[in-house]
């Protein structure tokens, strides 16, 4: 079998074993075997190969792709560009540790970053692994530049499975429960959640989580607010119109590092090169991962340059940070999205979906919102009114799956299907995806 990935692959969805298949079946009893049973498996389904819209398991079964390995592979799997780089950079040096010897690569991503990143200010950047990781560093770089401790999150936040992100996570089942005891320091604040806080007024919603703060917190003691522009793993949750911008002044005026989680968000997922630009928000630190390197580990804090460079020489870093191989595929990530238009794209993509989930919501009120920005769209399902319905969430992916179509699902009550393809993917595969949820819709 070949295992040449990329757009080359057949554009299309080809279903020819039972979902999962023989293959899969038996590598998933390996897994189940080999594998420490907390790693869960959403769609048991062994890969081969993967590029354009499509991925390929050992079966031979093409899917769908429109969970893009959670925002991760924006710009395709296996994009030709990326592959191009890794390849060129792996036959040359795999590592060195930035820390020891450095390289081009790290100082050319810190530069892309820097001039891609909102604000017209001089800016700087450090480059990490992971985007827990590099949340736990903003928040590192943001207490040494204030000298004060407290760090404000909001409901249905997600920032990570490491301990100080696991704090600053909402959800407890799977992502908290029995990992205790979490870091300090760590407050949450009511988000903006239009479809269940019934609140369009994105200003007023701001001054009640700002009067939390004070109330509970207070600023003399707040070194960061970080927030996701969209909040992803809670359930593509978009804030009312003025929250943010809201919120981003306060912090200005009162002394406290604003944090923008664009880990989900980030590299022309939303329509824009970042989701913050939709509201016109100027984050005072960005942490970036996920779409940054096409599938590498790689991640970055980028922010303004007097805050970036408050820890001491040496106080931030990492054997692997800003690894040589990453850095070749997050600029040729960056490359691809610029040469091929991939932020116009994005907004392709919204308006096509947009417009089929609008008819399909007309006919079903188990639909009860549709939102998100771009290729990062999500609907809410409901019994009725607000009242969430995760097995009919459950249900849908479930029989999506068994068509050949990758979706996955989030939010807090585990009642959001979230459609993320990568930029990548053809029209005919967008809309056939979006035929076998209706179908699937129809019949659930
Ligand atoms: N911040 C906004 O979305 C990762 C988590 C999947 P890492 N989201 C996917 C899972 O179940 O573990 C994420 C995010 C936002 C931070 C992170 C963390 O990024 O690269 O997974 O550490």
């Amino acid at each position: 079998m070949t295992n040449t990935g990329g757009p080359q692959l057949p554009q299309e969805r080809r279903i020819v074993t039972a979902i999962p298949g023989p293959e899969s079946v038996a590598l998933h009893e390996r897994k189940t075997a080999a594998v420490a049973s907390g790693v869960g498996t959403t769609l048991p389904v062994y890969v081969t190969a993967a590029g354009g819209g499509v991925v390929v398991d050992v079966d031979g079964n093409s899917l769908i792709d429109f969970g893009s390995g959670i925002a991760v592979t924006t710009v395709g799997n296996s994009a030709p560009r990326v592959a191009a780089a890794v390849t060129e950079q792996v036959a040359a040096f795999t590592h060195t540790c930035f820390m020891i010897t450095p390289y081009e690569g790290y100082v050319r991503v810190a530069e892309a970053l820097n001039r891609l990143t909102p604000g017209g200010f001089a800016k700087k950047s450090v480059l990490f692994n992971s985007g827990a990781e590099a949340v736990e560093n903003a928040v590192k770089i943001a207490r040494q530049f204030t000298k004060k401790q407290a760090v404000v999150v909001v409901d249905h936040a997600y920032h990570g499975r490491t301990n100080l992100t696991m704090a600053m996570t909402a959800k407890s089942m799977p992502y908290k429960s029995g990992f205790g005891p979490f870091a300090g320091e760590v407050y949450r604040a009511s988000a903006s959640y239009p479809f269940r806080d019934g609140d369009t007024d994105g200003v007023a919603a701001a001054r009640r989580t700002i009067d939390e703060i004070e109330k509970q917190v207070g600023a003399d003691n707040l070194a960061a607010f970080v927030i996701e522009p969209i909040l992803g793993e809670g359930g593509f949750v978009v804030p009312a119109p003025g929250f943010l911008p809201t919120i981003v002044e306060w912090c200005r005026a009162n002394g406290v590092v604003f944090v923008a989680d664009e880990v989900q968000t980030g590299f022309a997922r939303t329509g824009a090169m970042f989701a913050m630009e939709h509201e016109g928000v100027v984050p005072d630190l960005i942490v970036t991962a996920k779409g940054i390197a096409g599938g590498l580990p790689l991640s970055a804090v980028t922010g303004r340059a007097e805050i970036m460079d408050a820890p001491h020489v040496g106080g931030l870093g990492g054997t692997y940070g800003g690894n040589p191989i990453a850095c070749a595929a997050a600029l040729a990530v960056i490359e691809t999205i610029e040469a091929d238009g991939l932020v116009e794209r994005a907004r392709a993509i919204e308006k096509t979906m947009v417009e089929r989930l609008i008819a399909m919501q007309a006919k079903d009120p188990r639909i009860g919102d549709i939102r998100g920005r771009g290729a990062m769209l999500a609907v809410e399902l409901v019994t009725e009114g607000t009242t969430p319905n995760p097995d009919l969430t459950k249900a849908v992916a479930a029989a999506a799956h068994q068509q050949g179509l990758i979706v996955l699902t989030c939010g807090t009550y585990g009642n959001v299907l979230r459609f993320l393809p990568p930029l990548s993917m053809p029209d005919h595969l967008l809309n056939e995806g979006l035929d076998i949820l209706e179908s699937v819709f129809a019949s659930a």
